[in-house]
């Protein structure tokens, strides 16, 4: 209810910012008025040289691309290590009616600034044999809201008006419990690590002093890292959780996120090449969508609104996107070859769904160059007809969510690329 109620929030955010702002006057949503736009090549080295060996990629090409989301859209994530522990707070072994065994762990990082616990909840299924594959999310509500089970901890959760954190109410529980389809997962013979974001850093403008920016932060900057370089960076945390988990297969972990945290399940596995798989779920704007084809959400809109999300320069672009030196195809090309999958929906228009599907198209070159089949389509398919290579794609019929057509999708895209073939 709450993520639905911010979504809302952020549309009459939109409606306000145009009618106070001469440019743009409202969001766009012809395809006649895209404006013409040139992607950079993300096969041509800024010396202008072409990238033509796997070689050129992996040394060069994709180092550069990096250091530029880093320096123009996310932020740069600390090279500073602070030591963190976990430490498991809850057990309970017949979940789910004894299919699957819960844990509660708290990741605490070991610094001497005040900088909050984050609490993961830990679901994997009991009727297999070796460790389990997983998929590593962050949730918008707390944990609670994943399952209605009373097993899990109520979380203390942010209001974003009152800017306090207060414990979930019981009525919560289960709120989100058709966009973690658990049943399914763990019948499918997947794990669950997750976790909520606003124990990594709160959804709101506070100066990045109530999450852990504080434990990694001297000074700041245009290009430090903001909420969702903080939130990439948790679910890299939660990654190591899953070494550390016998019942877990750490190499075998897909990273997945919605909206605003299908933006960060890019940018976590843009950076950390140990994720396996990433999926993007109506990510839009900062996501997968081309920022220059202006559709929709647009960075000088989404950098006017949440200004915490991006750092301090990328909304330096918002009325000159052509000069931003990347797109957002190239952000995909970074989790190349690791298998990848763009998911819109059809009435999310917000988050420019061809937008989405052309950063598929755009990165295809790379996955093609790195030895796999990249992404097989070049015209948008129809609804609910994923388009399924190293890159998947699928629109499907609906509004901006998460929902059990998503899932079996996921689920078969993981079975392909992350089940074992023994
Ligand atoms: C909207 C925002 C989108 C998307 C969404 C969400 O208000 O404009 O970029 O991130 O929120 O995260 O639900």
């Amino acid at each position: 209810m709450k993520t639905i109620l911010i979504y809302l929030i952020g549309i009459a955010q939109v409606l306000c910012f145009s009618s106070t702002n001469a440019q743009p006057s409202e969001a766009n949503y012809d395809e006649s008025k895209v404006p013409a736009y040139t992607l950079p090549d993300v096969l041509v080295l800024e010396n202008g040289e072409h990238v033509v060996s796997e070689n050129q990629w992996i040394n060069f090409r994709r180092t550069e691309i990096l250091h530029l989301f880093e320096n123009d859209v996310y932020g740069k994530t600390p090279d500073k290590k602070v030591e963190f522990t976990f430490t498991t707070t809850k057990t309970v072994t017949n979940f789910m009616g004894g299919k699957a065994t819960l844990k509660e762990v708290d990741l605490q990082l070991q610094t001497a600034v005040d900088v909050p616990i984050i609490h993961l909840l830990v679901i994997v299924p009991n009727d297999i044999t070796g460790p389990a594959p997983a998929f590593v999310g962050l949730n918008f509500d707390g944990n609670q809201t994943i399952d209605a089970s009373t097993e899990i901890t109520l979380a203390k959760i942010w209001d974003m008006e009152t800017r306090k954190s207060y414990i979930a109410s019981e009525e919560i529980r289960g709120d989100a419990k058709t966009r973690w389809p658990l049943e399914q997962i763990i019948d499918r013979g997947y794990a669950v690590i997750t976790a909520y974001y606003g124990d990594i850093d709160p959804d709101f403008y506070d100066g990045f002093k109530n999450g852990i920016h504080p434990a990694f932060d001297d000074q700041r900057n245009e290009s430090s890292w903001a909420s969702i370089g903080a939130w990439a960076w948790g679910l890299s945390r939660m990654l190591d959780y899953a070494g550390t988990d016998p019942a877990i297969d750490q190499e075998k972990v897909a990273v997945i996120g919605h909206s605003r945290l299908g933006k960060t399940a890019l940018w976590a596995g843009a950076q950390d090449q140990r994720f396996a798989m990433v999926i993007s779920n109506c990510s839009g704007c900062g996501g997968a969508a081309l920022s220059r084809r202006e559709y929709g959400e647009t960075i000088q809109r989404i950098t006017t609104v949440f200004p915490h999300w991006f750092c301090g320069k990328l909304a330096s672009y918002g009325t000159k996107i052509n000069e931003l030196p990347i797109d957002q195809h190239e952000l995909i090309a970074l989790i190349a070859p690791r298998p990848v999958y763009i998911a819109s929906a059809e009435d999310d228009q917000w988050a420019d769904p061809r937008g989405e599907f052309l950063s598929a198209v755009a990165a295809s070159p790379v996955y093609e160059l790195l030895g796999t089949d990249g992404f097989p389509a070049k015209d948008m398919p129809e609804v609910n007809q994923p388009v399924i290579g190293q890159i998947g794609y699928h629109i499907r019929t609906g509004k901006h969510d998460i929902t059990t057509y998503d899932w079996e999708q996921y689920l078969d895209f993981a079975d392909r690329y992350m089940k074992s073939t023994e």
